[in-house]
């Protein structure tokens, strides 16, 4: 490293206590992921929602990295920052057309793969007793009884806007099904990262959002990751690099 890299804080949400799985964000584990690669030291600052981190996150929302004094929003510009601080190591380093490949991909797994993320959280509804217990558990019980609910109706509106569930719940997890399929048949071979031989913006991204999918909170999901060998080799690689 030519320069040294001023003292960092990720500004959060709460710990799962799940080992390997330190936030239920799967913005904020592509970060603590890219974070761990680059074998950075930083300290957590936590708060109960992205609010409680006013002040340093103009879209209120989580991760905000602090380099120094300095905040800086957005997992993908976080990954920018730290990539420029350490030499390219997060994929600028990759030639022009690797580069451009897995900044796509990066932003495949950012929006695409993030709406089931969320589908499987708040919609599914097998699911979303676990999500309201893991996300509302430390509000006063008569907000725990209203808030919750309002917020899943905003969640499915949303979705609906982002063309997720226009079509209906089982369209949405057919076209999960075609997505883990997809991934499936594309997912590199053992050894190698998504565009090359070292892990790079892509893989921290897909990384973030996949094992998002494989905690308790969505068994059901886990299990369709967990049903393809080569994709789940390759996140359990990420994981380790
Ligand atoms: N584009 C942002 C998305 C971050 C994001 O959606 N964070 C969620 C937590 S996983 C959040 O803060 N949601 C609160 C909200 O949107 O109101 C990034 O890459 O960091």
């Amino acid at each position: 490293m030519t320069h040294p890299v001023p003292p960092l804080t990720l500004c959060e949400l709460s710990d799962t206590g799940l080992p390997g799985s330190p936030s239920w964000s799967p913005f904020c584990l592509k970060v603590h992921r890219a974070l761990g690669h680059l074998g950075l030291p930083y300290a957590r600052r936590h708060g109960a929602g992205p609010m409680a981190h006013r002040g340093v996150n103009p879209a209120k929302q989580v991760p905000v990295l602090l380099i120094g004094d300095e905040p800086v929003a957005d997992s993908s510009r976080i990954l920018a920052r730290l990539d420029r601080l350490c030499e390219g190591r997060l994929g600028g380093a990759l030639e022009p057309r690797a580069r451009a490949e897995s900044r796509l991909w990066e932003e495949l797994a950012d929006t695409a793969v993030n709406g089931f993320v969320v589908a499987a959280r708040w919609i599914d509804a097998d699911n979303w007793p676990r999500t309201r217990a893991a996300y509302f558990e430390q509000m006063p019980a008569v907000v725990r009884a209203i808030v919750p609910g309002r917020l899943r109706a905003r969640v499915r509106g949303a979705l609906v806007a982002r063309d997720l569930l226009r079509a209906g719940e089982a369209a949405c997890w057919e076209r999960f099904e075609q997505l883990l399929d997809d991934l499936e048949a594309r997912a590199p071979e053992a050894g190698e990262f998504w565009v090359g031989p070292t892990p790079s913006f892509a893989d921290f991204a897909l990384w973030g959002q996949l094992h998002a999918l494989r905690t308790p909170l969505t068994p059901r999901q886990a299990e369709r990751v967990a049903a393809r060998p080569g994709l789940s080799r390759y996140l359990d690689a990420v994981g380790a690099a």
